[in-house]
């Protein structure tokens, strides 16, 4: 008994606070209202999913040139950078951006987007032309890269630069960021993948394997791991500095779905990744045998080529190659 009347079992908050924010039915009206509003803006925003054109095998090889050759001109341009891995990711950029993501690059915040992250962020040259070349930004600006205040950061810097969704350069931690989105975008049942580019060296840092761990544990399947197998790091080749192999058995082991590919056929590029969509039991990944440098015959396979950029005779060199199509 309180106050001499009889306890009652409430039934909602306002019975407990009658007095405290006392919904008026014009209140309740309003709220609705702005949700609804809200609500359609974002459909006239987001909702129509006009998604990039999707190029084909032969256009894609076009657009791989044309990337390699943006490469080239914005490293000489910058005077340092990491041109082997970026030339040597080509391929498998040209083919995500030009035909496998679900983008609309004009909406780069659209909630349905498929997400990018570069876990190796060191070979962000690449990442930077396929963003231009979409259309996420103007190409001048590839000629900022490095520079003071530029937007293209030596190394990707999320918030500021349209189309990068994360910030990295630390090895390690962008699988980690793809795997929390992953699982993000599973609870909310979303349907978008989430693409991470990881590197062979990179796997030397531990992080990686936890990701790997919990990426199993909640059976990922809308994440897919590309790796960079160019089995060179940053001043030797892998097996020297940290052997990685079995790689493809270490994967499976992890409970991942495994595909290896040649990194530069862009048949198979573009039909494993495909499949690689189409799989949504577990984590996949893609082993994507590489070569560093490649397309450049004077860069190929050697690793001083991991990070300096081409000076002015070895641009001309470079560039003449390229269009050659070599
Ligand atoms: C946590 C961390 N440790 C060290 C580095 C320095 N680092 C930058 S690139 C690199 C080599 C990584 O190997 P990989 O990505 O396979 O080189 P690539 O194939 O691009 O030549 C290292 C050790 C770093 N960025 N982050
Ligand atoms: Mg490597």
């Amino acid at each position: 008994m309180i106050n001499g009347e009889q306890n009652k079992p409430y039934k909602k908050v306002a019975d407990i606070f009658p007095d405290e924010n006392p919904k008026t039915p014009d209140s309740i009206f309003i709220v609705r209202f702005y949700t609804v509003l809200f609500y359609f803006l974002k459909k006239a925003k987001y909702g129509k999913i006009n998604y990039m054109k999707r190029s084909g095998i032969k256009e894609l090889k076009t657009i791989a040139n044309i990337l390699r050759q943006d490469i080239i001109t914005t490293l000489n341009t910058a005077g340092s950078g990491h041109t082997g891995g970026s030339l040597g990711m080509t391929d498998i950029f040209a083919a995500l951006y030009f035909n496998i993501l679900n983008h609309i690059p004009h909406q780069p915040d659209n909630p349905n987007r498929d997400r990018l992250i570069l876990s190796n962020g060191h070979i962000c040259p690449i990442l930077y032309a396929s963003l231009a070349r979409a259309g996420y930004f103007p190409l001048v600006k590839l000629k900022t890269l490095r520079k003071i205040n530029s937007q293209l950061q030596g190394h990707p810097h999320a918030g500021s630069l349209p189309g990068v969704e994360t910030s990295s350069g630390p090895l390690g931690q962008g699988i980690s960021q793809a795997v929390g989105m992953a699982l993000a975008a599973k609870m909310d049942k979303k349907h978008h993948h989430i693409f991470c580019i990881t590197s062979d060296g990179e796997h030397n840092e531990g992080q990686v394997w936890e990701a790997a761990m919990l990426a199993n544990k909640y059976k990922l399947g809308n994440l897919i791991n590309i790796i960079d197998r160019n089995n060179i790091q940053i001043d030797g080749y892998t097996k020297d500095i940290m052997p990685l192999a079995p790689l493809k058995d270490k994967y499976i082991t992890f409970g991942w779905k495994v595909f290896v590919i040649n990194g530069h056929n862009m048949k198979q590029i573009v039909a494993t990744l495909n499949k690689a969509k189409a799989f949504t039991k577990k984590p996949v990944v893609v082993i994507a045998e590489t070569i560093l440098g490649k397309g450049v015959s004077f860069m190929e396979n050697k690793y001083p080529w991991h990070g300096i950029a081409p000076n002015e005779i070895e641009t001309k060199k470079a560039l003449a190659e390229l269009r050659n199509g070599k």
